[in-house]
């Protein structure tokens, strides 16, 4: 067995996706240089940038595993049975996301997430240097030119290969899409968002329930808190651009207080800093990016928000970008033709990358206007009678997206049916009395095969 030379890979962002497929790669024994234009969070602080917490789910808890990560991150972790949905006057619902205890959510901080990763990727080999921006890529002599961010120097680095974890306004996409078109296509939401904090209460612990995603559904826009491992919530407000309400309408902190004390006035007292937040914090936009090409044969790839960003009511984009990770790292051990195993992840992905962008499409208008619905309400009913009579076919559709790491494809396709089925058989019933079993049953078995958990 003669000695193998070390295989070589660049990775252009140390973020989420980009500081655990380096740790994946050192791991697997490559040799792995990463460039990220930000300084380093654990010099300097944690820059932010979108929301301060994320929800982990199963997908992406596999992915973290493969790493070794799963442990150091859940000791940050703050459990989520489910949604706890604020009404109009105040009152409370918790709404389980599965059977128990054992499919639940996490909540973690998306800064100290991303030191976690940074470290083992640095303890497995990786090379990470910090404000490095990729400015521009020249194909035919491999040369990447990254800048200095502090000092404005150029510099050009051989690569064999360009991973873009750069997120979703990645530079080497344009860089690829400069070279050949790769069918890139931003579909803007017409709904943009801000983030408030609420501090911990007077006693230092939480001021609400801390094992909840609260929701605040409100129609044509909502807000949620999810909590934080420091006993504090960060919550985000979801409001169309044009409207009333809507960010051109609310136009300052001291409006968006009159706006806070109308719909969602039971968070207003937990909210101390609510209008110099508004005032300070960014308005963030939401998007859906679709490309038709994800690589640029065996020179250049693209994965996470940088190849498929996708509007946040889902809760998967880091669970979909860190399941790419462990996809693009198996294609790239199982063959030396990079070209080969790029092609091989884009059509592995792409697929399911498109699946759960749509599905979080549709997730907006369940979590504003749905889940405080009778119909619904019904709907979930029936949903969870059906999973105990037929639990190896009816999966409820929350479970196959969270608790399930089958592809996004199939729950999509499966979700499709089982909605059509939930809908046909509660309509013009405000109760399950009544509702005749057999047919039903017999629906479910000529619509539904077998699901099989090949992942468990
Ligand atoms: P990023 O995390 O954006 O990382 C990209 C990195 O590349 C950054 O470090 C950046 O500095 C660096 N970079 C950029 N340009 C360059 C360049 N030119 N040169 C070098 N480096 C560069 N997902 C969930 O799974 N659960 C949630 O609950 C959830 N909630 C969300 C809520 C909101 C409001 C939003 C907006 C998103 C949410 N997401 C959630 C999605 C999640 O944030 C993203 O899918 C995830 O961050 C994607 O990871 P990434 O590594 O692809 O990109
Ligand atoms: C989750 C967990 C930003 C965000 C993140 C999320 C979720 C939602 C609504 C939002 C979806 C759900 N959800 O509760 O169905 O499960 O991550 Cl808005």
């Amino acid at each position: 067995m003669g000695i193998e030379p070390q295989r070589h890979i660049t990775l252009i962002g140390a973020g989420l996706a980009g500081a655990l497929l380096a740790t994946l790669m050192a791991r697997a024994g490559w040799r792995v240089e990463v460039f990220e234009k930000r300084g380093d969070p654990r010099v300097q602080g944690y820059a932010g940038g979108r929301s301060i917490n994320l929800a982990l789910t199963e997908r992406g808890r596999h992915a973290l595993r493969m790493a070794d990560a799963d442990d150091a991150v859940m000791r940050q972790a703050v459990m989520m049975r489910g949604r706890m949905v604020h009404a109009l006057d105040g009152r409370l619902q918790l709404q389980r996301y599965g059977r128990d205890d054992s499919e639940v959510i996490w909540s973690i901080h998306r800064g100290d997430l991303n030191i976690t990763l940074l470290d083992l990727a640095e303890r497995a080999g990786a090379v990470i240097q910090f404000n490095r921006r990729l400015e521009s890529v020249d194909f035919d002599a491999r040369i990447a030119r990254f800048v200095n961010e502090r000092d404005g120097g150029v510099h050009p680095v051989g690569f064999t290969a360009l991973v873009g974890a750069d997120g979703a306004g990645s530079s080497l996409r344009g860089a690829m899409q400069r070279r050949e078109d790769l069918g890139e296509r931003t579909e803007f939401l017409d709904h943009s968002y801000k983030e408030l904090e609420i501090p911990p209460a007077a006693d230092g612990g939480f001021i609400m329930e801390p094992n909840a995603l609260h929701i605040w559904p409100r129609g044509h826009y909502m807000c949620i808190a999810l909590p934080n491992d420091e006993r504090t919530f960060t919550v985000t407000l979801f409001l169309p651009n044009e409207g009333d309400p809507g960010f051109d309408s609310v136009r300052s902190g001291a409006e968006a207080k009159a706006l806070f004390l109308r719909d969602f006035a039971d968070a207003v007292p937990l909210i101390p800093r609510l209008e110099q937040d508004w005032d300070a914090n960014p308005t963030g936009l939401l998007a859906t990016l679709y490309l038709e090409r994800w690589h640029l044969r065996g020179q250049a790839v693209l994965l996470g928000d940088a190849a498929h960003a996708m509007v946040p009511f889902h809760g998967q984009g880091m669970n979909c970008a860190f399941e790419d990770c462990v996809a693009l790292a198996h294609h790239l051990q199982s063959t030396q033709d990079l070209a080969k195993a790029f092609a091989a992840f884009e059509a592995e992905r792409k697929p399911n990358a498109l699946a759960i962008q749509e599905m979080a499409l549709e997730n907006y208008v369940e979590m504003r206007d749905k889940v405080d619905d009778t119909g619904y309400l019904l709907q979930r009913e029936l949903e969870l009678s059906l999973q105990q009579r037929h639990p190896d076919r009816f999966v409820p559709h929350y479970t196959m997206v969270s608790f399930m790491r089958i592809p996004y494809a199939v729950a999509q396709h499966r979700s499709h049916v089982q909605r059509d089925l939930l809908v046909r058989h509660t309509a013009g019933r405000d109760a399950l009395d009544g509702i005749d079993w057999a047919a039903v049953d017999a629906d479910v078995l000529a619509r539904l095969p077998v699901l099989e958990e090949t992942a468990g």
